[in-house]
């Protein structure tokens, strides 16, 4: 049997955008009210199962900083592609987010996708209109929202099109938890977290073998 392909893919975006949010979502199904910020950088990883099998990526989401230089050089090393988050109800992040993208295609990293937080807020700054950032660098805009779970898996859906290379790639249902018996609880999403230092010196374990 081939083995799950894992992909690197860096979250970034300004502290405060929604982007543990995001990523907890995914990994527990619940929305975090309060806001932790990431202390370091933390990966977190998620597997998929779609009509290729399994895929996995390892998601490395960033200190709960504005400055990427307290992220060490290592951070967007190798990676398969980035997420750069801004909210919507905070126009200095949207600002930001030129020089997120600069610092991923200084990296050479040449898949990314713009997000656009917290659509379900009523304290909109920036409407959709106004969001074009994408269309000069030629990336995919998605808007979500992880508090109402609006379009939360299409950028992860996105980047494992884009990087199977298979564009007819599906998410394959999973069974939901409150169809299950009481007795029979749902299996424990693939989660796997671990901390490590922000500018480690050692090579990262990553996998990027099936990416190219
Ligand atoms: N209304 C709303 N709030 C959100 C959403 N996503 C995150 N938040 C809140 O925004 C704050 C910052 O989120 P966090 O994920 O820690 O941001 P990070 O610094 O980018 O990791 C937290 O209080 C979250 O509860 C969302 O989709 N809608
Ligand atoms: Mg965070």
């Amino acid at each position: 049997m081939a083995a799950t392909p894992v992909y690197k893919v860096c979250v970034l975006g300004s502290a405060g955008s929604g982007k543990t949010t995001w990523l907890r979502r995914h990994a527990t199904g619940e929305f975090v009210a309060e806001h932790t910020p990431t202390v370091g950088v933390e990966v977190l990883s998620l597997t998929f199962n779609t009509t290729r099998g399994p895929i996995t990526f390892q998601m490395w989401d960033m200190a709960g900083t504005d400055k990427f230089a307290g992220l060490g050089e290592d951070y967007l090393l190798n990676a398969d592609a980035a997420v750069v988050f801004f909210d919507v109800t905070d126009k200095s992040s949207y600002k930001a987010v030129k020089t997120w993208f600069d610092m991923v295609e200084s990296k050479d990293v040449s898949l990314a996708v713009l997000v656009g937080s917290k659509v379900d807020s009523s304290a909109r700054e920036v409407s959709s209109s106004s969001v074009t950032f994408h269309r000069k660098r030629n990336v995919q805009y998605y808007e979500i929202s992880s508090k109402s779970n609006y379009n939360f898996e299409k950028p992860f859906l996105y980047l494992a099109r884009r990087l199977t290379n298979d564009r007819d790639l599906q998410f394959v249902e999973t069974v939901e938890t409150d169809e299950l018996a009481a007795d029979a609880p749902a299996p424990a999403p693939a989660l796997a977290a671990v901390s490590v230092a922000p500018s480690c010196d050692d090579p990262s374990p990553i996998l990027t073998a099936a990416s190219e």
